[in-house]
């Protein structure tokens, strides 16, 4: 088996009272552990494609062969999307982006406000299941934008730093149907520190 669950760097109880625990136990042991399995299942049928990393087949998700290209922009995605969510919350995190991306967020969008509404309205309107992204596109530019399902930026041409998972799976137990609320209790949970080095990795 070629793909692992990573490990969660921290308790499920840890994002509390943001994230209960709960949610976080299923959301990493079923539903990532879903997206792993999946994805090796996938692989078994191609396994000359096991070698390439991850984000290179979903970068390049048109040269897939058609039997297993769905399961890998599925699959793929699913384990891709949560191994980057995992890692950029923490326990005590929150406030204002620091370094690099905090400079940059300002120079862009005007005030870490503005852009908070703009990435706030990019969640709340995904229609049904998705996430909402801060990436880097090709240009080197910050870009906010949002994929359905478990769709990758890494397929559609971005290199993503920051993402927040609006499936229901990701916040129904605690907040129900109140979208709104989960994303901006989100907001004091973010681990701006792995923001700015995914960021740093990709622009140096
Ligand atoms: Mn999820």
């Amino acid at each position: 088996m070629k793909y692992v669950l990573p490990s969660l760097p921290y308790a499920f109880d840890a994002l509390e009272p943001y994230i209960d625990a709960r949610t976080m136990e299923i959301h990493y042991t079923k539903h990532h552990q879903g997206y792993v399995t999946n994805l090796n299942k996938a692989l078994e049928k191609h396994p000359e494609l096991s070698d390439k990393p991850l984000f290179e087949l979903l970068q390049t998700l048109d040269t897939i062969p058609d039997d297993i290209r769905l399961a890998i922009r599925n699959q793929g995605g699913g384990h891709s999307n949560h191994s980057l969510f995992w890692h950029i919350m923490q326990k005590n995190g929150g406030g204002l982006p620091r370094g690099k991306v905090g400079q940059d967020i300002i120079k862009l969008f005007g005030t870490f406000d503005a852009f908070k509404e703009q990435f706030n309205a990019t969640a709340q309107t995904v229609f049904g299941s998705g996430w909402a992204w801060l990436s880097v596109d090709a240009a080197g530019k910050l870009v906010i934008s949002s994929t359905p399902n478990q769709d990758s930026p890494l397929s559609h041409g971005l290199l993503p730093i920051m993402g927040l998972d609006v499936w229901e799976h990701a916040y129904y137990l605690h907040y129900q149907n109140r979208r709104p609320d989960y994303i901006n209790a989100w907001w004091h949970v973010i681990n701006w520190d792995q923001v700015e080095e995914n960021y740093r990795s990709f622009i140096e």
